[in-house]
Formats: C-alpha cells, structure tokens, sequence
C-alpha cells in the first residue's frame, strides 16, 4: 500500500479508517514533537538538512531526498508488504498461521519486548544531542541527523503497535518512552549501553557500528515474529538500519584512513608523535572498540535464558533468518554447550536447552558480523605495511549481563585476579587522558567538503552528490 503524505500521520496502515487509534496517535504527536525540540538535536532546528525520508516501502525507490528543516520531517508509520498467507516459522506453533492480534496470554511478553525495542530508539538521539556541535564535515553532520530522524521514526514504528495492540497499557507506556530519559538517575533507559554518552564522535561511530548492529540483529529476530503487524514493522525498519551502520564502519574506516596516511608523513607509529599531529593512534582506537563491543555484547541478555525460552517457544522471537538459515524449528531437543565461570576462578562445561541458548546463539551470530568490518581495517593497515592488527576482545571481557557478569578477564578472555584486572584496565578501555585528548580533536567543520584534520573523507557522497555539497544549510 502507497504511504499516505495528505494526512497529518504519513501512514500505510489506513490510520484514516480507524478514527479511534489516529486520534489516539495525533494525541501523541505533539508530545513526540516536544521531545524533540528539547532533547533531539541541540541547536540546529533551522538548518536545512538533505535527508532521506521514507515513501514507500519496496526495496527500489522507497525514499526520496531533499532539503528539509528536522522538525519538519515527516515520522510516520510504515509497515513492509504483507507476505500472503504468512504461517509461524518457529517454535510450538511452527507451521500454524500468523496472528493479526495479539493473543491475549502472550500480550505481557510483548509489550516488554515493543517497549524495550522503542526505548532504545529515543534514547540514542538523546545520547547524540549535542554531537552536531562538533561534526567533521557536512557530510558528517548530515549521517548524524539521519541517522537521527530515523530512530525517531523507528520509536514512531513501535508507539504504532502499542497504541492500535495493547489499549490502555500501550498508550501509557508511549508515554513512559518519552519520559524516562539516557543517563537520567531516576528515570533511566531501560538497557544499559543507551545510558552511556555519546560525547564524541569516535564513540558515535563505534556505536552506530557496534550499537545499531545490535539493533540489525534484534530486529531481525522480530521479523521472524508470528505477531504479523511486529515482523512488517521491523522489517521495513531494517531497511532504514543499513544506512546506520554504513555509518559506523565507514566511519571507523576513515579514521583508520588518516592515521595511516599520518603514520606514513612521520615514518613512526610513536602515539605522542600522532598525537602531536592530531589523529587518534590505533591503540586508542582499539580501547574504544574494546569500550562499545563489551557494552553492546550485553544487549543480547543473558546466556542462558528463559525469557528467551519462552519468547521462541511461543513464537514470539525468532532467529535471524530464521527460515533459511536453520534446519530445526522447533528445538524441543535440541541443545547447547556453553563455558561459563566456575566461581572459583576456572571454566565448567554446562550442557543447556537449545532454546534456553537463543541468547547466545543470536550473540555469536552477531560476533561474526563484527568481524567483517574489522577484517576490511585490518587489510587497509596491512597494505600499509603496519603490524598491527585491531581485534574484538572476548565476549566474556568486561560483560555485566550474564554468566560473565563481574568475572575478572583480560581481552582474550583469560580469568585473572580483580587486582591485575583493574591495574591493566587503562590498557584496554579508554582512559580519562583517551577521552580528553579525543574531545580535543572534536572541533566543528563546516566548510563544504572540508574534514576535520582526524578524518579522511568517504569515498562518496550522499545520493550521488559531490562530496562538497552542502549537505546541511545551516542557517
Ligand atoms: N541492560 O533473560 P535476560 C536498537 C534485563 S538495539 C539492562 O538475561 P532477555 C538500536 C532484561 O531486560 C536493539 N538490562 O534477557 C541500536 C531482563 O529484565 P526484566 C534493541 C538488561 O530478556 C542503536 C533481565 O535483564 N532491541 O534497536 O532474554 C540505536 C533478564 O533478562 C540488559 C531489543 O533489545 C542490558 N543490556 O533478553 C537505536 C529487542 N540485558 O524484563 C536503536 C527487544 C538484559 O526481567 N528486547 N537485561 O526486568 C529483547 O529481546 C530482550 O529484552 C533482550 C534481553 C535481548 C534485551
């Protein structure tokens, strides 16, 4: 179905035939549009942006570009095609088919878990508020408040659901999504890495490689849901998702870019030496991916898990891929070999459901994911003669969810004692002279093809354009 502009909610659910749920979103609106203004962007509510939004939902030409102000963007609801006659691809009810509602004893299941995806979604623009203040380059700026817009309308995808699915508790938690609040004491996000800042933009683009590659793999799993309304919104969302992650690793990619290119200039690899000429070493780096993978990593939940048990079981969450990647769909026998901490300093072996395991089993997948980027980093260091080699610390480094919570490990994964695990810690995760010195290099660029002096620019520009194009209009 077309996406509807004429209406005040751009929408492809027919919002206009249900006078109830459109009033009850337009009532929304305006709060969204408030939390905005106060927590989106700091500052540049008149600057005209080149943006891509959304107007339709196939894979060709489903956006269009063009200047627009933020607060003008068009957040709307858009649902991917429903896939005619759609069965249950996993769990107890494998084969039946899908829901159009929710069945009542599984609403609690679901709410938590559209609550939990929507409140990751305000609470990254929250992170990023006042990143524009520092951008690289237009281009930059323009990744951000795209990358931005979209989470705002990724919230939009899960507040639809709430409001036309759970009543009166659904109005009340799109309520809640706007008002607890990243980093806030008393009303915190709910997941622990949307609470951390994203002061700089190495942070941003280790989140929006680590961070949003989470949110590719959950999203995922919800589009194997047999809730048909969740696996088309989410569907479509992964379509918007690309672009952050593009982000991420291209980011990272240039920084890697300009440093050898600096390395090159000066013959040494000494990190005062970078440091004088103002790039950020490949140690740093390395902290810095060390800080956002171990904190993504948590986002998976715990190993072992009846909450995911339950949510695969009842055909609530699915793997990724869950219909071409995976033989057995029901996983009633089926189990998992996992190595967890003893509590007395070494490894047991513990055999587990299979289904208790999705946790994991979406973790590992995910891993891999990580690697592409890195392995791509890597070749370019290698090609410029360097020895040195970026890598993912162990999943079992620094985590505080699950088996390894608390559990004292060096970045290979190695149990050592607390003490040793805090004395080396400023080795692997960035220290406060790290962050100070990054902050440093955060100064604003806004000439038209212009970057920051730790940044090589991309490739290309954005939809074909020049790259001196002037991607945000500043006003
Ligand atoms: N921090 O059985 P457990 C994205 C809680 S990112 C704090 O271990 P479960 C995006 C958990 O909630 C994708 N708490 O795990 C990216 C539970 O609490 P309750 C977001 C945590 O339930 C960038 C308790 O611990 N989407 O889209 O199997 C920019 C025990 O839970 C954490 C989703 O997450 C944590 N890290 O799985 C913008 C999908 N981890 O309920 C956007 C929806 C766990 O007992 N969520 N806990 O009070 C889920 O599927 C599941 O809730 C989780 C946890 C995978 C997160």
């Amino acid at each position: 179905m077309a996406i509807d502009y004429s209406e005040k909610i751009p929408n492809n659910v027919n919002l206009s035939n249900d006078r109830t749920l459109q009033r009850a979103l337009e009532h929304w609106q305006p709060h969204f549009l408030d939390w905005w203004r106060e927590m989106g962007p700091h500052d540049f509510a008149s600057a005209d942006v080149y943006l891509r939004t959304a107007t339709g939902v196939d894979a060709q030409g489903w956006a269009t570009y063009g200047a627009v102000k933020m607060p003008d963007y068009r957040w709307g609801i858009f649902l991917a095609d429903a896939i005619p006659e759609r069965k249950i691809g996993f769990g107890d009810s494998f084969g039946e088919p899908v829901w159009q509602q929710v069945p009542g004893e599984f609403r609690s299941q679901f709410r938590r878990l559209i609550v939990t995806q929507g409140d990751t979604e305000p609470a990254s623009v929250e992170q990023q508020h006042l990143l524009g203040h520092t951008c690289p380059s237009l281009y930059d700026l323009r990744n951000l408040f795209q990358v931005n817009v979209e989470e705002g309308r990724h919230l939009w995808a899960m507040v639809y659901l709430l409001h036309a699915h759970f009543g009166r508790d659904g109005r009340e938690e799109a309520e809640e999504l706007l008002a607890r609040h990243s980093g806030d004491a008393d009303k915190p996000r709910i997941l622990g890495t949307f609470n951390e800042p994203i002061s700089d933009w190495l942070s941003f683009f280790c989140f929006t490689y680590f961070t949003d590659r989470d949110g590719k793999f959950q999203l995922k799993s919800l589009a194997e849901s047999s809730f048909d309304p969740l696996a088309r919104t989410c569907r479509f969302m992964l379509t918007e998702e690309a672009h952050h992650m593009f982000v991420g690793e291209t980011g990272i990619g240039r920084v890697v870019r300009r440093t050898l290119e600096v390395m090159k200039e000066l013959g040494t690899d000494d990190v005062q030496a970078l440091r004088g000429q103002g790039v950020v070493d490949l140690p740093l780096l390395q902290r810095y991916l060390n800080f956002w993978f171990s904190s993504s990593l948590d986002l998976f939940g715990s190993e072992v898990s009846s909450n995911a048990a339950s949510s695969f079981a009842n055909g609530i969450k699915g793997r990724p891929d869950e219909t071409t990647q995976y033989q057995d769909h029901v996983c009633t026998d089926a189990t998992y070999e996992l190595e967890t901490p003893d509590g007395k300093g070494g490894l047991q072996k513990e055999t587990v459901s299979l289904r208790n395991a999705m946790n994991e089993v979406l973790r590992e997948a995910y891993v891999r994911d990580c690697e592409i980027g890195l392995k791509r980093w890597n070749m370019q260091i290698q090609k410029a003669g360097h020895d040195f080699r970026l890598r993912l610390p162990s999943t079992r480094f620094r985590r505080s969810i699950g088996a390894w919570t608390n559990v004292s490990t060096d970045p290979e994964g190695r149990i050592i004692a607390r003490e040793e695990y805090e004395r080396r810690l400023p080795e692997w995760l960035p220290t406060p002279a790290d962050r100070t010195y990054v902050t440093s290099l955060m100064q604003r660029v806004t000439t038209p093809g212009k970057m920051a002096g730790w940044i090589a620019p991309p490739d290309r520009g954005i939809n074909n354009l020049a790259l001196d194009y002037e991607y945000v209009r500043l006003a």
